[in-house]
């Protein structure tokens, strides 16, 4: 899986003489890579990554003992799980701009700390 974001350029050969080159758009979506555990930190893993509104999180995880629950700021918190949960093991979830709040609402797990925040520009 592709990591990062950055242009790119693409440039096709015609005749050995003239290039034909596309500019691709600076604003690429990133995906960035969760691995969703107990052990999981969000503030290490987060640190001196940016997020884009658009980027991609793929939660990589145990679908037998973890789940991914997209929750507002008030589940965040309290750890209530009213929000959309994904279950597959291998979620993808596209941030939206501004704050982005993320539990396990299984097995207790977020009141140990299985939660996350990512904030997207
Ligand atoms: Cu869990």
């Amino acid at each position: 899986m592709a990591q990062g974001r950055g242009s790119a350029t693409r440039c096709l050969g015609v005749g050995g003489l003239l290039a034909v080159c596309l500019l691709l758009g600076a604003a690429d979506a990133a995906t960035h890579r969760v691995d969703w555990s107990l052990s999981f930190s969000a503030d290490s893993w987060s640190r001196g990554k940016n997020f884009r509104a658009g980027d991609v999180l793929e939660f990589n995880y145990d679908p037998s003992v973890h789940n991914v629950v997209a929750v507002d700021a008030a589940d965040y918190y309290s750890c209530g799980s009213s929000g959309r949960a994904y279950s597959s093991g291998n979620d993808r979830i596209t941030l939206g701009s501004g704050a982005n709040y993320f539990i396990c609402s299984l097995n207790g797990h977020c009141g140990m700390g299985m939660k996350m925040a990512v904030n997207a520009s």
